[in-house]
């Protein structure tokens, strides 16, 4: 049976941690563990998933609520039926007391709480070509994980026979090319899969053949020999050796931008192609609508389906990449130039093994990790680095009932568990469940980040300062995020706060002061904050994004969420240390604030980046603007935040809104007019906050009597549709808000609208 190993690595001389690998979390088959009874209920509900998957896009995270459910079967009791028809305060105490102990048997020895942070399609591709090139592929991953990886490849097939860009959405040629070219590897046939292989076969044909898959994919097929070199618009790796001051130089782009990039130029660079096997042969004959020989490679170079169809290209790429590849790679590809390229290439490989070395070989996403690897056994396919690369690969899977999926991330460990601990506080029952945020306060301080990169000489890399922030996963990653770092400074001041005999020894002050540091600079001159880093470089070089699928990915724009975190946690952090740098903090946030008004909408929304869409948003607009000291009374900006979500309530009392909001940017109600319980839950909580409890009432029972109702007989709560989006166009997985939003919503409701406590 699969089972999920939490904070290991000691054994493993190839992985090397910052903190013991807490927080690390991994998959492994043990083909004797398990009885054979749970081995059949495990194979039912894949094949529950399977039969529903049409209807039902995501996965539940079954499998690690078997694993946790089968660990602590003697602490769950039977649980107590909650009568619901009428919210009086004693039904939501148990429903919260059922919701808070179903959650803590999801939490981990290491005090996080594992889940599933699947949802795109175009990250397992990456990591089976990557391997099929190395000829790792039997090595790294078990016949079990092909098994697994299949079955979740197939799983998520759409009914047209092609992939989405992620798990709800409509196929494109991106994934479905790239999913179908997985498979083959795979080893399936060109007819298998019972007519899937052929469907999929039949719906790349019809949308334009392989000339017509985005430029990403472009890359990993012709590092595969599936699709020629000269059909790419150029990504020379000369643009790293520019001066830095000028607006396009990569060191000022958006670091996920950057860190994606760099390995693709250095692929590109070299014209990289793998040794041509016979599938890869027989590709070049199955997804073509023409002989290979016979393919217009350089009016491919700008093709793309319309379905892939995000960003189009503004006129002025195709001048660039015309003059590109007309005129400076046939020239940097010659002596004396060809000089130049060695020296750049070189470059490129520095800044690589600088990354994985920094990272712990983890990098900064799933789609970097695997181009990294590919470039350092490029380089030396004998070199240590390739070892430490394939030790980390594991932490990129997941498995759940549909499959084994490769993830967004290393996990998004540090951001359920700040959340998680606010949510738990919010309901006040901190002595009953203390130990929960006993091992989530030990988890956080383990998890802050304390050198900067490569002991201090961080800018001749491009990196901004790291001491004293919080990552999005785990520190060995080594990327703090702003609102990570500003969530987490939140909590752990929080937590300071609370008696040290329940919830453990607080964080040393030097800790919060390095935290508070990095936040300050981290502010951009427009009082914003970014994601990872200042903002570099202007917007409008937003018109040399070449990645057809994905919005907003050339610089760090600065977001309503990271400038409303950054805003809570500043103040949370003063009110326990008065006089700490206390002029500067107010001017931050008094910055911040007006820069979080100017983001305001018309309607009185707020566009969230990072999760479904204006709910997301409009919590972090109204959340900021409070803690920077605004009220429903002085703020216009509050009343209209209040006016848009009750427009947007539902007739049901909750709020339910569709991926497709993100996209269009128009606020759009999940189809049936659905309520979603994380989007009620953000509704429920700005209002609470911006004081709705004063006013009318009944938009709030409303809301938690949605909530309540939502709650499974067991304490869980159902997942529903993907709530979390990156670049505008991709969905993400956050399975642990299913428990963590509702019993936050609900923890506030009770002691601030029922009990009428103000906030502690
Ligand atoms: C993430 C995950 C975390 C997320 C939050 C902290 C939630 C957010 O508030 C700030 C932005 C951040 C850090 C974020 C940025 C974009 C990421 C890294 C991701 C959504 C996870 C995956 C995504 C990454 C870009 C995926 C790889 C694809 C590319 C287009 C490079």
């Amino acid at each position: 049976m699969w089972k999920l190993k939490l904070s290991k690595g000691e054994d493993d001389p190839q992985v090397r941690s910052v903190n013991h690998h807490i927080g690390r979390q991994f998959w492994e088959f043990d083909p004797s563990s398990g009885t054979q009874e749970e081995r059949s209920e495990i194979e039912n509900i894949r094949e529950e998933f399977t039969k529903n998957k049409m209807n039902v896009k995501h996965s539940s995270d079954l499998l690690m609520r078997f694993q946790f459910a089968n660990m602590n079967r003697s602490e769950i009791e039977k649980p107590e039926v909650v009568e619901k028809d009428d919210l009086k305060d004693e039904v939501l105490v148990k429903t919260l007391k059922k919701a808070l102990k179903f959650y803590s048997t999801l939490q981990g020895e290491d005090g996080s709480w594992p889940s599933d942070y699947g949802g795109p399609l175009f990250l397992l591709p990456g990591l089976i070509i990557g391997l099929h090139v190395m000829e790792k592929m039997d090595a790294v991953l078990s016949a079990e994980h092909q098994k697994e990886i299949r079955r979740y490849i197939y799983n998520h097939q759409n009914v047209d026979g092609g992939w989405g860009l992620h798990i709800e959405g409509h196929s494109t040629m991106f994934c479905t090319a790239l999913n179908y070219v997985s498979l083959r590897l795979l080893g399936e046939t060109m007819d298998g899969g019972q007519g899937a292989m052929t469907r999929a076969r039949t719906w790349i044909l019809h949308h334009g053949s392989l000339t017509h898959v985005p430029s990403w994919g472009k890359l990993w097929l012709s590092v595969l020999g599936v699709y020629e070199w000269r059909g790419n618009n150029p990504l020379p790796p000369e643009i790293w050796l520019l001066p830095y001051c000028l607006p396009l130089h990569p060191g000022r782009m958006w670091c996920h931008t950057r860190m994606v990039y760099l390995p693709m130029s250095y692929l590109y660079g070299k014209r990289f192609v793998s040794p041509i096997s016979s599938v890869v042969l027989s590709l070049r004959r199955e997804l073509y609508k023409t002989v290979y020989l016979q393919v217009n490679w350089d009016l491919a170079r700008n093709q793309c389906a319309k379905e892939d169809l995000y960003y189009p290209h503004p006129r002025i790429q195709d001048f660039l990449w015309n003059g590109l590849n007309n005129f400076a790679e046939p020239l940097l590809m010659q002596w004396p130039f060809s000089k130049l390229r060695k020296k750049a290439l070189n470059i490129v490989m520095q800044h690589i093994h600088y990354e994985d070395q920094n990272s712990h070989y983890i990098c900064i996403g799933p789609v970097n990790k695997v181009l990294n690897m590919l470039c350092c056994w490029v380089e030396d396919p004998n070199s240590p680095a390739n070892k430490l690369h394939l030790s980390r690969i594991k932490d990129y899977l997941w498995i759940a009932e549909d499959g084994m999926k490769m993830q967004g991330y290393n996990g998004s460990q540090l951001w359920d568990a700040v959340f998680a601990v606010q949510a738990i506080s919010a309901t006040n029952m901190v002595d009953e469940y203390g130990s929960m945020l006993w091992k989530a306060h030990n988890f956080i301080r383990n998890s802050q980040v304390r050198e900067n990169s490569s002991g201090g000489n961080n800018e001749s890399w491009y990196r901004h300062l790291s001491r004293g922030g919080w990552p999005f996963s785990t520190p060995d990653n080594g990327w703090p995020v702003s609102d990570c770092t500003a969530e987490a400074l939140k909590t752990v001041v929080m937590l300071a706060q609370m008696p040290n005999h329940l919830v453990g020894e607080a964080i040393a002050p030097e800790c919060l002061y390095d935290a508070v540091h990095l936040l300050l600079t981290l502010q951009n001159g427009n009082g914003g904050f970014s994601s990872y880093e200042l903002m570099r470089s202007y917007t409008w070089l937003e018109a040399i994004n070449p990645a057809e699928t994905f919005g907003d990915i050339i610089i760090d724009y600065p977001y309503v969420e990271c400038t409303s975190a950054a805003v809570q946690g500043l103040r949370s952090f003063t009110k326990l240390y008065p006089n700490h740098r206390r002029a500067e903090i107010e001017a931050c946030i008094s910055k911040a604030i007006s820069f979080i008004e100017s983001l305001q909408l018309p309607d009185g929304s707020w566009y969230g980046s990072w999760g479904i869409c204006y709910t997301y948003g409009t919590w972090f607009g109204i959340k900021g603007l409070v803690a920077g000291g605004k009220t429903y009374e002085s703020s216009h900006s509050i009343r209209k935040a209040c006016e848009f979500l009750l427009s947007k309530q539902l007739n049901c009392g909750g709020w339910g809104e569709s991926y497709i909001s993100c996209q269009q940017k128009v606020y759009t109600n999940i189809t049936g007019n659905k309520a979603h319980i994380t989007n009620t839950s953000w509704a429920l909580l700005a209002l609470i906050e911006a004081e709705q409890a004063k006013r009318d009432q009944m938009p709030l029972h409303l809301a938690a009597k949605v909530l309540v109702d939502h709650q499974m007989e067991n304490g869980d709560f159902p997942q529903q549709e993907i709530i979390g989006v990156f670049n505008k166009n991709c969905m993400i997985s956050y399975s642990s808000y299913r428990n963590i939003f509702p019993i936050w919503g609900l923890g506030e409701y009770l002691n601030r609208v029922i009990l009428d406590k103000s906030p502690t």
